[in-house]
């Protein structure tokens, strides 16, 4: 019997094979979690590739329920739970693993970021999930779990990462916040903070390579981390081994986040 059999939950944020999402999705599956999955509204319905992209990846895994949605709107987030309602009733977790920042506005100098650019990323970056949360703790039942991905840029300055950090702090300040408010109904709220990965979201952070190298030689682990060890600590965080933890944001980054200056060995 694995850690979540029988369990069901609903995962947010597969783009493709090399997102953060898919690679918790791949752990949950392996213990016997059963999944439903939103992907990104397709532009043109005569070529879905959102929708295709998705779909290749987890059919295979069972999946009954894979529906489009915008986080930015409330029908379709609406949607979605009345979806998981009708096909589970009940949910066990549920995974957030999106965020955006238009580039132009990425690009930019923190104090530079457009309103409209700041307001696009909040919502998308941060509201969602607490919009998530709102209508999942109708569903989740008492010991369910919710997590959602942030990055250390949230936390303190990484050159670079501009308005999408100040996201981050928003998002990582509403685990706090969400924890509490739903840990009398028996819910848990955590963030998982993964060191870099290449994605298709990471490859919009002007001098990613560079991070990368550098997170190789600063980390106490001296190597970044893989996909599949972010995976697994996603599946601790929403299974039963981590029934004590909520309102934290757990660092999976080979340490990274505890150096304060580079060892005497850097060469980046
Ligand atoms: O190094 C990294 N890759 C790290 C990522 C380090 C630490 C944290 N993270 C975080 C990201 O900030 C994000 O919160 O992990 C989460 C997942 O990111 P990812 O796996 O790196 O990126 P990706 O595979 O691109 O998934 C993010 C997805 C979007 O993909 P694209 O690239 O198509 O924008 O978020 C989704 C979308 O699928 N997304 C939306 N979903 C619904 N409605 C929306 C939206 N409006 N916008 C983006």
């Amino acid at each position: 019997m694995g850690l979540l059999t029988g369990k069901k939950g609903l995962v947010f944020g597969i783009a493709n094979d090399h997102s953060i999402a898919w690679a918790i999705t791949q752990k949950l599956h392996e213990e016997g979690a059963e999944m439903g999955f939103t992907h990104l509204p397709d532009k043109d319905p005569e070529r879905p590739r959102m929708e295709g992209r998705l779909r290749k990846l987890v059919e295979p895994l069972g999946a009954k329920m894979m529906m489009p949605c915008d986080v930015q709107k409330d029908e379709d987030l609406d949607k979605v739970f009345a979806a998981a309602k009708e096909m589970y009733g009940q949910l066990d977790f549920v995974v957030h693993s999106v965020a955006y920042a238009p580039i132009e506005d990425l690009k930019k100098a923190t104090h530079a970021c457009s309103r409209s650019g700041f307001l696009t990323s909040m919502d998308i970056s941060c509201y969602s999930f607490i919009a998530v949360a709102h209508r999942a703790q109708e569903l989740l039942v008492p010991g369910g779990s919710i997590l959602t991905l942030t990055y250390l840029g949230g936390e303190a300055v990484i050159p670079g990462y501009n308005i999408m950090g100040v996201c981050k702090a928003a998002l990582e300040s509403s685990v706090k916040y969400l924890a509490f408010e739903l840990g009398a109904k028996g819910i848990r709220v955590n963030g998982l903070s993964a060191g870099p990965l290449k994605t298709l979201s990471s490859s919009a952070v002007s001098d990613f390579d560079n991070m990368l190298k550098l997170y190789g030689q600063m980390a106490p682990l001296k190597r970044n981390v893989t996909a599949e060890e972010v995976g697994k600590t996603g599946l601790y965080l929403l299974s039963d081994l981590a029934s004590g933890v909520t309102g934290e944001c757990l660092h999976v980054d080979s340490g990274y986040h505890v150096m304060a200056a580079p060892p005497s060995d850097i060469k980046v």
